[in-house]
């Protein structure tokens, strides 16, 4: 039997036979990729038996209010008239400290580095110096490292923070290869993508949708995104231009953000009566069941969940090869990937995919693609992480002792 030690650590180390496990999950709780994911894994991991916590400034998208083993910690910055911008990331260490001290948490799992990763190390400190000893995890999302990251004004504390991290999960082997090409990081990094639940993200039979919306048997083209500039909408409206002309087809842009303005102002100028905008839609799944093309036209995208979302309801994609897009979309199967930009090639592309000779191939290929990364297969490879990691803060702790 163990000698009982001084130092406060989480349940999990303290019942190892149970295997469950008390994680706080930190993330932004809004529409992004790294939110989504992080609600969606929290949720996985609660169905499974182990006690989450949320840790954010509001209630996460895609969280249900009564969850088992579900709680929401809010994250709420006090303002003083002195400060020009809020101190949120010292009110997030804070709460970190106060749930892991009264949740008797085992783990912190934050999700984009920036500024989650620096906030959990100062939580740690602040825990070690109480007697409570905590290891957290920080996943690599895409953009915390591409453009964030990398800005001089926030290298410093990202690199200093994903090396103080006891975990460092990345979405894909380009975001990792990536991290390690511009940081000067020293930690191993685990690869482990993004997932998809199947039975919500599957093809739903929504046909009135599609008479609705394509009345004279038009194919359905579609793209989601937070219209940032890195996702080069107009790019999808150069497309579908050259698209219509041979194929009759119809163009629903959903999502919302800082270039949706312009792209409608644009679309106005083209070929308004075939294209529609939808912004923010909660069951967006139903829209991707009657699709029959995604265009993903980023410059820069780490892993390209909402591709997946679309491949998982039967919808092949055209991507461009930015960052971890052709470890996802393999050409020629589940659709094709093109150089950034390349409009021809990806018009030629969406011709081949939507001629009805090939149509079904590729929505098969989709599918099966998508299969790859059910949740049921992603799940365990974090569960088994988070195991590791625990077992070597351990190691370490007592080797310290
Ligand atoms: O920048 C965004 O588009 C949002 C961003 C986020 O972190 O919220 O999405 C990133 O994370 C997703 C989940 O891991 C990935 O699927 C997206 O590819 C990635 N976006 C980019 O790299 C641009």
């Amino acid at each position: 039997m163990t000698k009982p030690i001084r130092i406060r650590w989480g349940l999990y180390l303290a019942r190892e036979n149970t295997k469950q496990m008390k994680v706080g999950i930190v993330c932004y709780p809004t529409y992004g990729g790294s939110g989504v994911v992080a609600t969606e894994l929290g949720k996985a991991l609660a169905d499974k038996g182990h006690d989450i916590h949320f840790i954010t400034y509001s209630q996460p998208t895609r969280l249900e209010f009564f969850e088992s083993n579900v709680h929401f910690h809010e994250v709420s910055v006090n303002s003083y008239p002195l400060f020009q911008y809020p101190p949120y990331e010292l009110a997030l260490s804070s709460k970190m400290v106060d749930v892991v001290i009264k949740e008797k948490l085992d783990l912190l799992h934050v999700h984009y580095a920036v500024p989650h990763a620096s906030a959990a190390f100062m939580a740690q400190q602040i825990l070690k110096e109480r007697g409570y000893k905590i290891p957290f995890i920080t996943t690599l999302h895409g953009t915390d490292i591409t453009i964030v990251g990398k800005d001089a004004a926030n290298e410093p504390v990202v690199t200093f923070s994903i090396n103080r991290s006891d975990g460092v999960t990345a979405v894909s082997e380009d975001l990792k290869r990536d991290t390690l090409e511009h940081f000067d990081v020293t930690t191993d990094i685990e690869v482990i993508p993004n997932f998809i639940d199947l039975e919500r993200f599957k093809k739903h039979p929504k046909e009135h949708f599609k008479k609705a919306i394509c009345p004279n048997g038009e194919k359905l083209i579609v793209h989601t995104s937070n219209f940032r500039k890195v996702k080069r909408v107009d790019d999808v409206l150069k497309i579908f231009c050259e698209l219509r002309k041979v194929v009759p087809s119809k163009l629903l842009l959903i999502g919302d953000g800082p270039e949706r303005k312009k792209i409608e102002e644009e679309a106005q100028a083209i070929c308004t009566e075939d294209i529609r905008f939808l912004g923010k839609l909660e069951a967006v799944e139903e829209v991707l069941s009657v699709s029959d093309l995604f265009l993903m036209t980023s410059e820069k995208e780490s892993f390209g969940l909402a591709a997946l979302e679309a491949m998982a309801c039967e919808v092949p994609v055209i991507s461009t090869n930015a960052g971890g897009l052709p470890e996802l979309n393999k050409d020629g199967v589940s659709g094709f990937v093109c150089e950034v930009g390349d409009i021809d090639s990806m018009v030629e592309k969406a011709i081949h995919i939507l001629d009805n000779e090939h149509l079904q191939k590729f929505k098969d290929g989709a599918l099966s693609r998508a299969k790859e990364f059910d949740i049921e297969n992603i799940l365990p490879k974090y569960v088994d992480y988070y195991q590791s990691v625990l077992k070597k803060h351990k190691e370490s702790v007592t080797q310290s002792l």
